[in-house]
């Protein structure tokens, strides 16, 4: 076996640092948090640990910081409404290769670093996988030396805490920032005015032509900057995310005051608080309400401000903004970026339309995160009209533009034309934001392969036809920092024993893991590495919840967002198709298995929040059946989030991806989990595709319709009710379910949603139902025979280094910005 390479510094000059840092830490709880160790909290030994490494990050951010100015290269701008960060603490630790001394200097001080950490909380500025994906990139781009602003929202308010109330979800606000944030730094100095509503006047000149238009708002409020400092691979980089937090302009209505009306001189003030205060909780539905459009251009406007006023300190026009700024949309929440820097380089910068156009054009790429009709954003345009007045003519302009474009071209039927319009026309007008981020952008690209085809083929087709060139692929990736480096500390101690430390640079050489999958001796340690985080994890299941867990049993696990097209369902009515199979034949053989599920539901989402019922009403049966006599277990964790993730990934053997094929755009969760050295059960759906070429088909368990066979079935409208009555195994399932064993108090409960799938099964739980009950049985079969087991999970670790996020950011720096990587 390799031997682990000597750690980078000498035992004696490590043992200075960690006295140093002691020292440090003392010196930070008296003097910046003003507090003795003897009285000090947890709470303040947090404080103080973070701001005395913070202070050597602030040392390299700077110089990050100046570099680039020196460089005057191009600089990469990521706009996204969601940043799901998580805790911070660990990744800068652990990143400027600070961990082990910071854990020796709090231990001389009598302080467990693992439980103040624990305190930190999650910064839950994010629904799932798209803010995931951005705070991913923010590290990978800081850890692949590019030099990048992350811009967003300071939600005072991040995703909702999920309690389980009688197994129904409860939303209640997330306080995150309670104990204040030793991460941000505010910049009053960095305040931009960002307007809303109002009038657009024309300036014409004394020949009466049309010079410009001025926008007049009605409403104005600052955007105040908070930066956080993004900590890169080994300290190499430190790049900034800057979140955006809306104050009034004024914060006291004078005249309102001095005549007595107190509480409406604060008017102002409060309008201001409400925009920046919550996180929309939706996920896949667009919410439609009016404040999040303010939230979007709020956000958008104070970005490209900034973009623009830092492009004009260095460089003579905007003109050549396209060659020092890639401007980044995640999804098209930023959309509006497109009519906003459109606005300020005709109406503030004296371009005219067609320079503007080509330096807009050239300045955007655009990141396409779902296909699902309903998730497109849309908004009506008199709404538009009202809020965004000088953006709607600018979108108008534009408009014609492409639809002359389009007519000019013989290829183009009136339907199709219609469909590439900015504007919506059937029933009630709406402005299209997916067309224009498309035609705003220079590149377009999907997250996985397969979805990238699809969007070529389905939602922008037309478009697609428009601009041929303009579509392309980039499969997601994760960072291996936090999802293995740092969530599983067990397995990279083995794995340095055995490959050696390169791996930790280059992830790629977890290939030379492949030589050992089959090796007995390394099996057995691989295994006793996933036995010590499931008991973690079972630790953790006992505190929260009281439950006790056998760590033998096989853990399967399905955590992500609840929505109907990642099929929960199905893999609940598996679950109890399977308690039936066990209480009829209970002198089998059966493999004791935990069904672990974790995930919020949106609060509007109703078959989501009934899912999250049905799964916590079979978990309370199933647990308390003693004839089950431990043989399966269901646990619903409460309140899944980053961290939470963190102890479960490493500690799954199976990994439930089982989207209908052809819906889950990418998926992150599934390579996370793979990394982890879990096997996937999954459908040939966004990333799980690639997963499979990468692993090999004989090492992943694959099931289910494939996308187009999806899409014939339901253009052919299938018959559901036939397939159920010719499964007995799914048919008593669903009457179990639906005739209220698991809801007695209400036994019709579940009759509408089990009802769906009789009556058009959209989602083909029911079809692939028989499918997936086959592929756990090839799983358990796979887990009886221990070795094969552990050859295909070490086998998934050793293959699936190509989806880090390094991988992805160097592809989005080579063949979309044209950064050097
Ligand atoms: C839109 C309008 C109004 C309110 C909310 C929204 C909204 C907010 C968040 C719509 C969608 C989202 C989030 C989508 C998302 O997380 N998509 C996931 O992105 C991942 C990263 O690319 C993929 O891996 C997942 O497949 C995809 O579902």
């Amino acid at each position: 076996m390799a031997k682990t390479s000597p750690s980078p510094k000498p035992a004696a000059a490590k043992q200075v640092d960690v006295l140093k840092l002691a020292a440090e830490i003392i010196e930070c709880l008296k003097y910046r948090v003003g507090k003795e160790p003897s009285v000090a909290t947890r709470h303040d030994w947090l404080t103080a640990s973070i701001k005395v490494v913070r202070d050597r990050v602030i040392d390299r951010w700077i110089d990050s910081t100046r570099r680039a100015y020196d460089q005057n290269g191009k600089r990469v701008y990521y706009l996204s409404m969601e940043f799901l960060i998580g805790r911070l603490m660990r990744d800068a630790f652990s990143n400027l290769g600070l961990m082990d001394s910071m854990r020796e200097a709090l231990a001389i001080h009598d302080v467990d670093i693992d439980i103040i950490a624990a305190l930190e909380p999650d910064a839950a500025l994010g629904n799932g996988g798209l803010g995931r994906l951005a705070a991913c990139f923010m590290e990978s781009m800081a850890s692949v030396d590019i030099p990048a602003h992350g811009y967003g929202i300071r939600y005072v308010h991040g995703l909702f805490r999920q309690e389980i109330h009688d197994g129904w979800q409860v939303e209640l606000p997330e306080t995150w920032l309670e104990h204040g944030n030793p991460w941000e730094f505010e910049r009053r100095e960095g305040a931009y005015e960002v307007g809303f509503g109002g009038k657009v006047a024309s300036i014409t000149s004394k020949d009466g032509r049309l010079e410009r238009h001025v926008w007049k708002p009605n409403e104005r409020f600052l955007a105040v900057a908070f930066d956080t400092p993004v900590v890169g691979w080994r300290g190499k980089r430190v790049n900034t995310l800057r979140l955006w937090s809306a104050m009034p302009v004024d914060p006291i209505l004078l005249d309102a005051f001095n005549a007595g009306d107190h509480i409406g001189a604060l008017r102002e003030s409060n309008k201001a608080e409400a925009l920046t205060r919550v996180l929309y909780p939706a996920d896949s539905h667009q919410a439609g309400q009016e404040l999040r459009l303010r939230q979007e251009y709020f956000f958008s406007a104070a970005s490209i401000q900034d973009i623009v006023r830092r492009h004009l300190s260095q460089n003579e026009s905007l003109s050549s903004l396209p060659e020092k700024a890639a401007i980044h949309l995640n999804d098209t929440h930023p959309a509006i970026a497109v009519a906003e820097l459109m606005r300020l380089l005709m109406d503030v910068h004296g371009h005219d339309f067609d320079e503007a156009w080509h330096i807009t054009r050239h300045t955007f790429a655009y990141t396409n995160h779902t296909l699902l009709p309903e998730a497109l954003e849309s908004w009506p345009v008199p709404l538009f009209e009202r809020l965004l007045p000088r953006h709607m003519q600018i979108i108008y302009a534009i408009n014609a533009e492409i639809l002359l474009k389009a007519r000019s071209s013989d290829d183009f039927t009136e339907d199709q034309v219609r469909s590439i319009s900015l504007i919506h026309e059937d029933g009630e007008r709406r402005v299209r934001m997916g067309n224009l981020a498309f035609v705003g952008a220079f590149s377009v690209n999907g997250v996985s392969a397969l979805h990238t085809d699809l969007m070529k083929e389905t939602v922008f087709a037309d478009l697609h036809k428009l601009y041929p060139n303009r579509i392309n692929n980039k499969t997601n990736g994760i960072t291996p920092r936090r999802w293995l480096l740092q969530c599983n500390p067990g397995l990279v101690g083995l794995l340095r024993e055995t490959i050696g430390d390169r791996f930790m640079d280059d992830i790629d050489a977890l290939r030379d893991l492949d030589a050992y999958a089959d090796d007995t001796a390394f099996q057995e340690r691989f295994a006793a590495v996933k036995r010590a985080n499931k008991e973690q994890l079972v630790g953790l299941v006992a505190d929260r919840m009281g439950i006790r867990l056998d760590p033998s049993a096989l853990f399967d696990v399905q955590i992500k967002r609840i929505h109907e097209y990642k099929r929960q369902l199905l893999n609940i009515i598996e679950t109890v198709a399977l308690y039936d199979q066990i209480r009829s034949r209970p002198e089998k053989d059966w493999l004791p298995r935990v069904k672990f599920f974790a995930g919020k539901a949106a609060p509007s989402y109703h078959n989501a929040k009934l899912i999250i019922k049905l799964a916590n009403d079979v978990a309370r049966v199933i647990n308390s059946d003693p004839s089950v006599r431990g043989l399966l277990k269901v646990v619903f964790l409460p309140n899944y989030n980053v961290s939470m993730a963190e102890v479960i990934i490493p500690a799954a053997d199976l990994s439930e991806q089982i989207s209908t094929a052809g819906l889950e755009a990418s998926g992150t969760g599934n390579m996370k989990f793979a990394l982890n050295g879990a096997l996937t059960i999954g459908t040939l759906d966004g990333a799980n595709v690639e997963i499979r070429e990468c692993v090999g088909d004989e090492n992943i368990v694959i099931f289910g319709l494939k996308a187009d066979e999806v899409a014939a079935r339901r253009a052919e409208g299938h018959n559901p009710r036939a397939v159920i009555e010719a499964s007995q195994e799914l048919r008593q399932a669903l009457e179990a379910i639906s005739s209220g064993v698991f809801s007695p108090d209400q036994p019709d409960l579940y009759k509408d949603l089990i009802g769906g799938l009789y009556e058009h099964d959209w989602f083909m739980v029911a079809v692939d139902f028989d499918s997936y009950a086959d592929a756990q049985r090839r799983v358990d079969g796979i887990w009886r025979e221990s070795p094969r087991w552990y050859g295909m999970t070490i086998r998934n670790t050793a293959r699936v280094g190509w989806f880090s996020s390094d991988r992805t950011i160097r592809q989005y720096a080579n063949e979309i910005w044209k950064v050097p990587a």
